[in-house]
C-alpha cells in the first residue's frame, strides 16, 4: 500500500476541514479535501442569485406556502441561498463540502417513503401525496453543525407530528428511525473506514417524544422552492435542537420502534456523536470546543462571524423539558 502524505492542518483551506470525515479522509479521501475551496465559485458569481440547476422546477408558492409566525424570525439574518446550496455535508456523494454538483445524481422521481414497524397504520406514501396531505409552511430556523459552523435557513415542510398522528405508532414503539437513499454502486462516498465498513445507509433516530415535539420538522422544500439535492432532496429531517448529523436527508424509511436503533454517526464513533445529540456550548467535542461556532451569513462578507453558541441552539423553550 502506498503512504500518502498527510497535510498538517494549517495546509487546509478553512473552508474545507470536515472534522465528522476525518475517518475517512485521512489516507484514503486526502483529495476531496484538498479540493477547490467554495471561496474561488462563490467569488464567479456576479450576484446572489441562485443558479438555476440548483432549484427544483415545482414552485412551492403555488401552494401558497406561508411563514409560521411562530418562526418567521431568528436574531440573525439568513444565510444566502447560494452559499447554503454549495456548502454541504452528504458524504454518500463525497466527504468535502462542495458536493452539490455530484448530488445532482440522486434519483428522485416517483419518491416513495415507506412508513413502518410498530404503527397502526403502515403505508407508503407516494411524496405527492405527502406534500397535498399535510399543510405546507415555512420555518427560518437555526441550523447547528456539530463541526461549530452555522446558517438560518428558511424550510418548508410540516410537523412530523402531523405524519405522526396520521400513521398513529403503537404503545409499544419509542423510537423512530429514518433511513436515507441509497445505492451502493452510484454512492461515491466512502464504503468503508480503518475501523471497517461503513453503516451505510445513513440512517438517524429520535425519541417519539421528541418527535412529537413541535419543532421536529420534515422539510420538502428550502428558499421557497423545493429542496435542491444536495439539501437531501425531496424530503429530510430538520431538527434545530439538535446537530446537523441528526437530519438525515432523502428519506426512504421512517420506522417506528421498540428500543433505540443503531444510526450512522453513533454506530461509527459513538464517544465523539452521542445519540442524544443536543446542541450544548459546555459540552465539547473530544476534539473541539462547542463554546462558539462560525456563522455562514452572507456571500459579500463571508467571514465565519464568530458566535456564542446556544444551549438547545436556542431552542430551550421548546425542548428542555423533554431532558430534564
Ligand atoms: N443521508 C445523509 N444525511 C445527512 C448527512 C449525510 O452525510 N448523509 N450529513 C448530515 C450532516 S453532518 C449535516 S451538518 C447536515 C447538512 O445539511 P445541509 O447540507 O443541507 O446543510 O445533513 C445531515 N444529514
Ligand atoms: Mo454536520
Amino acid at each position: 500500500m502506498t503512504t500518502i502524505r498527510v497535510p498538517k492542518a494549517w495546509e487546509i483551506p478553512e473552508t474545507e476541514v470536515t472534522p465528522e470525515a476525518i475517518y475517512f479522509n485521512r489516507r484514503r479521501f486526502l483529495k476531496t479535501l484538498v479540493g477547490a475551496s467554495i471561496l474561488p465559485i462563490l467569488g464567479c458569481q456576479s450576484s446572489s442569485q441562485p443558479d438555476q440547476k440548483l432549484v427544483a422546477t415545482i414552485d412551492l408558492a403555488k401552494l401558497s406556502v406561508k411563514t409560521n409566525p411562530a418562526f418567521a424570525k431568528v436574531d440573525r439574518p439568513i444565510t444566502t441561498e447560494l452559499l447554503a446550496a454549495r456548502y454541504n455535508n452528504y458524504y454518500e456523494f463525497g466527504t468535502g463540502k462542495s458536493i452539490w454538483q455530484a448530488a445532482q445524481s440522486l434519483p428522485t422521481e416517483d419518491w416513495k417513503v415507506e412508513v413502518t414497524g410498530s404503527v397502526k397504520n403502515p403505508r407508503t406514501y407516494d411524496l405527492d401525496d405527502l406534500i397535498k396531505k399535510f399543510p405546507l409552511e415555512e420555518r427560518i430556523y437555526r441550523f447547528r453543525c456539530v463541526e461549530a459552523w452555522s446558517m438560518v435557513l428558511p424550510w418548508i415542510g410540516f410537523p412530523m407530528k402531523l405524519l405522526m398522528a396520521e400513521v398513529e405508532p403503537t404503545s409499544k414503539a419509542k423510537f423512530v428511525r429514518f433511513t436515507s437513499y441509497d445505492n451502493p454502486e452510484t454512492r461515491v462516498g466512502p464504503s468503508w473506514t480503518l475501523s471497517g465498513n461503513l453503516p451505510w445507509p445513513y440512517t438517524e433516530s429520535l425519541t417519539l417524544a421528541e418527535m412529537a415535539n413541535d419543532l421536529a420538522f420534515f422539510a420538502v422544500g428550502i428558499y421557497g422552492h423545493i429542496l435542491p439535492k444536495q439539501h437531501g432532496a425531496p424530503i429530510r429531517e430538520v431538527v434545530p435542537w439538535k446537530y446537523g448529523f441528526k437530519g438525515a436527508k432523502s428519506i426512504v424509511k421512517i420506522e417506528f420502534v421498540e428500543s433505540q436503533p443503531s444510526t450512522f454517526w453513533h454506530t461509527l464513533v459513538p464517544d465523539e456523536y452521542d445519540f442524544e445529540a443536543n446542541v450544548n456550548p459546555s459540552k465539547p467535542h473530544p476534539r473541539w470546543s462547542q463554546a462558539t461556532e462560525k456563522f455562514v451569513g452572507a456571500v459579500k462578507d463571508f467571514s465565519w462571524e464568530k458566535r456564542d453558541t446556544l444551549p438547545y441552539n436556542g431552542y430551550g423553550e421548546y425542548v428542555a423539558s423533554l431532558y430534564s
